[in-house]
């Protein structure tokens, strides 16, 4: 039995001043007049897939300049803000506006520190729901874990001789990238899922079931470093699955006669109100919600690349994560501050609300 846990929110401690600020996505012109074209793995060409592992391994042998915890590379400083931030992050109505930044910062430093000058792609992931074994993403990535430690082939994964500081959880160790997947856990990423979040009429609807759903789905499928909810960036796929997540919501706000109204809306608890870790974070029923089982991510269990129960616990050397930009209510508003510690600025939620805006500019493919 894993140990239940409750987030106390987090209310005037003095670490970190919001700064709020009032902007709104649509009173503005938008600077964005040539988006990046982010496209789907499984369409790039070889040259194209080479640049963006290249790329990435880049960032991954590049000395990390930041001064985060435990992180010795550019690469080990994006999930150590994840690591960071991750009590915040998920479970809450940020969800999908905070892995979108991340998700840029990511793409802007493969540009600005590695020459990389594609995109960021992302996992198609309604192709291969049910069937994440037979990937062709995963296959390019490295493919499973092997026996019971569950690296990576450190010969038939480009990735296979990274070694991570960061992880499993708040634990910083040395050690490889792990995968353990799992089919049936790959099965909420199917079009019927996907389809099933983007009709749905409100943010906390679509959030609740695209979190829960395609979100489970991409993190439960590959196992192990992924289904780490603190540390799971490790896993280069991290980034090639929030992409596919953060297309669902753009696609989900694009929707014709919705567009004004989505690229607004916000909403949802800003702190989570429970997590349990024997059967997942629990969203607040969402208003006039139908979302089934009210929101229950499958159960997670221990493991090679997931860790103990005690890896999840954070510790006192990294401190607690503050909602800024709230005046100190329990509701995600579009004035919260996304904290990135550096590795871009911070923003609003309202600034990233729109891809094609004066922050992002990009769309997908
Ligand atoms: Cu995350």
């Amino acid at each position: 039995m894993l140990p239940q846990l409750l987030f106390a929110s987090v209310l005037g401690c003095a670490l970190a001043a919001p700064t709020s600020r009032q902007v709104s996505p649509l009173s503005r012109k938008s600077t964005c007049t040539n988006p990046l074209v982010r496209k789907a793995w499984h369409t790039l060409t070889p040259a194209e897939k080479k640049a963006y592992i290249d790329a990435e391994l880049c960032l991954m042998n590049t000395p990390g300049n930041l001064g985060l915890r435990g992180a010795k590379s550019k690469y080990d400083e994006f999930q150590a803000v994840h690591v960071y931030q991750s009590e915040i992050a998920h479970g809450v109505g940020q969800f999908f506006p905070f892995h979108r930044l991340y998700l840029h910062a990511h793409e802007l430093t493969l540009r600005s520190t590695c020459n990389y000058t594609g995109t960021q792609p992302y996992w198609d992931e309604t192709l291969d729901a049910g069937s994440f074994s037979t990937s062709s993403v995963l296959a390019d990535f490295g493919g499973d874990g092997l026996s019971t430690e569950r690296c990576i082939s450190p010969t038939a994964s480009p990735f296979g001789n990274i070694v991570l500081s960061i992880g499993p959880g708040y634990r910083l160790s040395q050690h490889c990238i792990q995968r353990s997947v799992s089919d049936p856990s790959s099965l909420s990423a199917s079009p019927a899922f996907v389809a099933d979040c983007l009709s749905k009429e409100t943010y906390l609807q679509f959030w609740a079931c695209a979190e829960a759903r395609p979100h489970s789905a991409g993190h439960g499928g590959v196992g192990a470093q992924m289904m780490n909810p603190v540390s799971s960036p490790g896993d280069p796929l991290f980034y090639l699955h929030h992409a596919f997540l953060d297309k669902i919501w753009a696609d989900w706000q694009a929707q014709e006669g919705k567009r004004e109204q989505r690229l607004k809306e916000i909403g949802g608890n800003n702190r989570p109100v429970a997590f349990n870790f024997t059967d997942g974070p629990r969203f607040p029923p969402p208003t006039g919600g139908e979302f089934p089982g009210g929101g229950v991510m499958p159960p997670m269990f221990g493991g090679p690349g997931f860790g103990e129960p005690g890896d999840l616990v954070r510790p006192a050397d990294v401190p607690e994560p503050i909602v800024m930009g709230d005046n100190g209510g329990n509701t995600t508003t579009l004035n919260q501050v996304m904290q990135m510690y550096g590795i871009v600025p911070n923003q609003t939620i309202a600034e990233i609300m729109d891809i094609q805006g004066d922050v992002l500019c990009y769309e997908y493919e």
